[in-house]
């Protein structure tokens, strides 16, 4: 058995450091406590090409040269828009205690005597290195542009999909020899799985998919490491090929506001014929929702933030205005029957900047659907829901957030010093 932490979707960058670097850290911690033999990284290590003196990329490097003075790092290339091809060639250059092996390209990887790692010259191994204390198959995020320029870009989803189920089912003959040694087989790879739900709670369906389940059990890997998909999520099977799982670990921290579910990584333990993993949770920020039924109370809502402790968290507050209060909102516009930034990804997008002045962040940018399931109550881990009462409240008092104004004056956004329920002024 081999003992494996399976980190994904850091998204380091400007915007994300803080939440990235405290989960990435305390995650670190966590797998080395619990004395992983190695690591995986799947992809979306970065959330935008950083420049080398970004204190994300410092950050980032530090973090992973902690793990491999731990244990040898496998890491994948993740979405091409997250992590420009070339990103990740670096990290092999950081000199820990154990090396770094960066996946760029369709291959096998083996983790061999004294924790080195040995890659196939072609995308698989003629022969399994003897002795390997275990064998990777790694199918990095896939250039749909490049199988576009073979294929024309109409069938090229279709293509990538049909060329990796291809490719997965090539690896099978690999992977059971591999068992038949007693050499535990993991794949790793980036992509969606159709019918995986996303961290919003969508469910992927649709045929331009990488994966389906099918095809990566039909690796006849015992596991399979995933990235892409910010929310974890893992699929279980029992047959010829032993125990199987496939799995995300989702994104590392929770970076957008109503991000559902736990965030962490993923403890796996492999054998030859069966794997399990675990989700160890990361010190993720919180969601919550104050939720007004009717006009907004500002002292309610001054007493609700100070008993909240919503320090770092992500804020939304939501309320509703009957029709006949509408113009005490906001002259004119649709949204303003359903309160501030209700739907306005607009609103919810320059707020946040603002508000964070205040001490607290606040994003209120929520589509339709979503909104009208908040009000049912708390939905999943990390999420608060304060349902206060309504209380008359007098337009255009209190005073706003500078930022927020600011902003407001250049983009012409909601938000603006006109608006009297403009909720930043909760946390001044
Ligand atoms: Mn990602």
């Amino acid at each position: 058995m081999i003992r494996l932490a399976h980190f994904s979707d850091l998204h380091y960058g400007t915007k994300n450091l803080i939440e990235a670097d405290r989960c990435f850290g305390a995650a670190i911690d966590r797998a080395i406590a619990l004395g992983v033999e190695a690591a995986v990284l799947s992809g979306d290590a970065t959330d935008h090409g950083l420049d080398l003196h970004a204190p994300a990329a410092e950050r980032l490097f530090a973090q992973v040269r902690r793990l491999a003075d731990h244990c040898p790092v496998l890491m994948l290339q993740g979405t091409f828009s997250h992590e420009p091809p070339g990103t990740l060639a670096i990290f092999r250059l950081l000199g820990g205690r154990h090396p770094v092996h960066v996946a760029e390209r369709i291959e096998q990887v083996a983790l061999i005597a004294e924790g080195k790692w040995l890659a196939s010259t072609d995308w698989c191994f003629d022969r399994l290195p003897a002795g390997a204390r275990a064998l990777f198959s790694c199918a990095p995020t896939v250039n749909k542009a490049a199988v576009a320029a073979a294929v024309g870009a109409a069938d090229a989803a279709q293509a990538v999909g049909e060329n990796l189920a291809c490719l997965l089912r090539g690896y099978a003959p690999t992977h059971r020899a591999a068992r038949r040694q007693g050499m535990p087989a993991i794949g790793v790879s980036h992509g969606t799985v159709f019918g995986c739900v996303s961290e919003h709670g969508v469910p992927m369906a649709g045929f331009d998919h990488e994966f389906t389940t099918g095809a990566l059990f039909a690796a006849e890997a015992q596991a399979f490491m995933l990235g892409h998909i910010h929310r974890h999520q893992s699929w279980a099977a029992e047959g010829a090929a032993g125990g199987q799982c496939i799995a995300y670990a989702g994104s590392i921290g929770r970076f957008h506001y109503g991000e559902e579910g736990e965030k962490g990584f993923l403890l796996w333990e492999v054998d030859a014929d069966q794997a399990r993993c675990m989700l160890e949770a990361t010190p993720a920020r919180r969601t919550v929702d104050i939720v007004f039924d009717g006009k907004p109370d500002l002292e309610a809502l001054r007493a609700t933030v100070a008993q909240l402790d919503v320090a770092g968290v992500f804020v939304r507050v939501r309320w509703t205005v009957a029709d006949e209060d509408r113009h005490e909102v906001r002259p004119g516009g649709d949204r303003a029957a359903t309160g501030w930034g209700g739907g306005d990804q607009a609103g919810g997008a320059n707020c946040p900047r603002g508000a964070h002045a205040g001490g607290w962040d606040l994003a209120t940018g929520e589509s339709g659907g979503q909104g009208a399931g908040m009000g049912a109550g708390d939905r999943g881990a990390g999420r608060t829901v304060a349902r206060l009462p309504a209380r008359a409240v007098q337009p255009g008092t209190g005073s706003h957030c500078r930022g927020c104004a600011a902003e407001a004056g250049r983009s012409g956004v909601r938000g603006s010093r006109r608006d009297p329920y403009h909720p930043v002024f909760a946390a001044a």
